[in-house]
């Protein structure tokens, strides 16, 4: 278990504006149509609904619960406000007390296959043009009340491979995301204006002064429901004071062919030198 080490500072009033929703989504992986895949390489998102079934995503919040209870893993970060207190809790207080699990697959099959579907890879494979591989896997989880903000970046900020690989995210909600508990927001088409500085402040994040505060759109997604996004697409989570636990699942996918850097130096120099050892 390691503690957030970012702190819980809030973010300026303004920041995440939640007057502008895309409310619908593509009804499946497989019902995209060639619009939609223009439509993501103009936006930079696509929001799809009933993209998993029910039953896996039972299967997998099951699993995150099984991880979270576990007491002998280091793949567990939890919210500073929790603090040393999470050895202390009961099970029900930590499931609502930690923020990111990372990496996932490796402990338990019902994730690796929610990594591994077959009708996702297929929509990736129309996005990027080539089959893609999984880069990196997590569960980002916004406990009810206190979830801290997730500031503004880029996800490329933080992946060693050159700036213009389209990586892809998927962040798949397991409960409800809603602007109140802390879905996703993005600046539509912000992908096409490349690398933008990342500054270490409440994280690894763009200046707030360079969001496009007047663009937000707010994501809000069902249980099973997913939010394919370019990895230079302008994203962030505003925290979260609902009652409300929002748990997601987030994995990127780069093309098959893409070749990592062996350092982080071109990473850096394109992002900006705070950048060191930071994780998604
Ligand atoms: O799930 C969240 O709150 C933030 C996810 C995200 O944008 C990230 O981890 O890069």
């Amino acid at each position: 278990m390691s503690l957030d080490e970012y702190g819980a500072k809030s973010p300026p009033a303004g920041l995440y504006d939640f007057r502008h929703q895309v409310r619908t989504g593509i009804a499946g992986f497989g019902a995209a149509s060639d619009a939609d895949i223009e439509a993501f390489q103009a936006l930079g998102f696509l929001a799809i609904h009933k993209a998993i079934d029910p039953a896996a995503i039972r299967a997998g919040r099951a699993a995150l619960r099984d991880l979270i209870l576990r007491r002998d893993l280091d793949n567990i970060m939890v919210e500073s406000v929790v603090g040393e207190r999470f050895d202390r809790l009961t099970d029900e207080e930590r499931l609502d007390s930690v923020r990111k699990l990372m990496p996932i697959i490796d402990y338990d099959d019902r994730l690796r296959a929610l990594a591994a579907l077959p009708e996702l890879s297929a929509l990736l494979e129309r996005l990027m043009g080539e089959p893609p591989a999984l880069s990196q896997n997590m569960a980002m989880l916004k406990p009810p009340r206190i979830g801290r903000e997730k500031p503004w970046h880029q996800d490329m900020a933080y992946f060693d491979y050159p700036a213009d690989t389209a990586i892809i995210g998927a962040w798949i909600a397991l409960d409800e995301a809603l602007p109140e508990n802390g879905c996703m927001m993005v600046i539509p088409g912000s992908h096409h204006e490349g690398p933008m500085p990342h500054w270490t402040r409440r994280d690894w994040q763009i200046c707030d002064s360079d969001v496009q505060v007047g663009k937000i759109t707010a994501v809000p997604l069902p249980p099973g429901g997913c939010l394919l996004f370019h990895c230079l697409l302008h994203h962030g989570t505003p925290p979260t004071r609902s009652q409300r636990r929002r748990w997601a699942l987030q994995f990127h996918y780069r093309p098959r062919s893409a070749k990592a850097q062996p350092d982080s130096d071109l990473r850096l120099s394109v992002f900006g030198t705070e950048g060191k050892d930071v994780t998604c």
